[in-house]
């Protein structure tokens, strides 16, 4: 078997007092996180983008296998087909393939069919799992808790576009499959979130959203 060698880990520790202050200060800034569907035009440089997708693959993951690919598009022309795709897909879903109950919950955030965002954000995140790998000799190799590693990457992904000041969204137009195909990418990936990443456009708006209190998502035994 292959061990890989430990190395000493110092982890950054803070003073109580201190630990008080970066709680709050990162709970005020995640609690200004919103989803947001309406963006602007306007560039994000690159080195932006590169970087908080590499605070996302410092994500923990199954056996350290980091089982993601993320797709990073650009490309207006790109875009323009991902948009047409995705509604395509949407429409179906809308009319038809979600349930009665299912729209009911979606009609206070007022999503449809529509996806500008894809074609007006300056990047679109696509965030692959990747169910299996293959190693050198291109045979398959196993990845653990796929969903769970992903989930948690996108998560980050999602903390550190916001944490940037921009603002982001989790689509997920189901079934996804015609990303993949449109992405040209191999058997073992398959798409799990797509996020428009941007600045907001200057008239967006967002529903009036409560969250969940302490109490009602928190049980202690102490
Ligand atoms: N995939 C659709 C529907 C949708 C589903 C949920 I759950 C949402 O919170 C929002 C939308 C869409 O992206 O429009």
């Amino acid at each position: 078997m292959d061990h890989k060698k430990h190395i000493p880990y110092s982890p950054i520790q803070y003073e109580e007092s201190e630990m008080l202050n970066r709680v709050d200060a990162f709970y005020e800034l995640m609690n200004k996180r919103r989803s947001v569907r309406e963006f602007s035009e306007k560039d994000v440089p690159k080195e932006i983008i590169d970087q908080v997708i590499r605070t996302a693959s410092t994500a923990p993951s199954g056996a350290h296998k980091q089982p993601w690919t993320f797709c990073v598009i650009s490309n207006k022309d790109l875009k323009k087909k991902l948009r047409t795709l995705a509604e395509e897909e949407e429409e179906r879903n809308y009319n038809g393939r979600m349930s009665e109950r299912w729209l009911n919950d979606l009609a206070p955030i007022g999503t449809d069919a529509i996806k500008e965002f894809i074609d007006i954000a300056p990047w679109i995140i696509v965030v692959m799992k990747k169910s299996f790998d293959f190693d050198e000799e291109g045979k398959k190799t196993n990845n653990y808790y796929v969903n769970e590693s992903v989930g948690i990457a996108s998560g980050m992904l999602i903390a550190a576009i916001h944490n940037a000041g921009l603002v982001t969204l989790t689509h997920t137009p189901s079934p996804m499959n015609f990303i993949a195909k449109l992405l040209e990418r191999p058997e073992n990936e398959r798409p799990y979130l797509l996020l428009p990443v941007g600045y907001a456009s200057e008239t967006c708006t967002v529903p009036d959203l409560e969250r969940k209190s302490l109490e009602e998502i928190a049980i202690y035994y102490s």
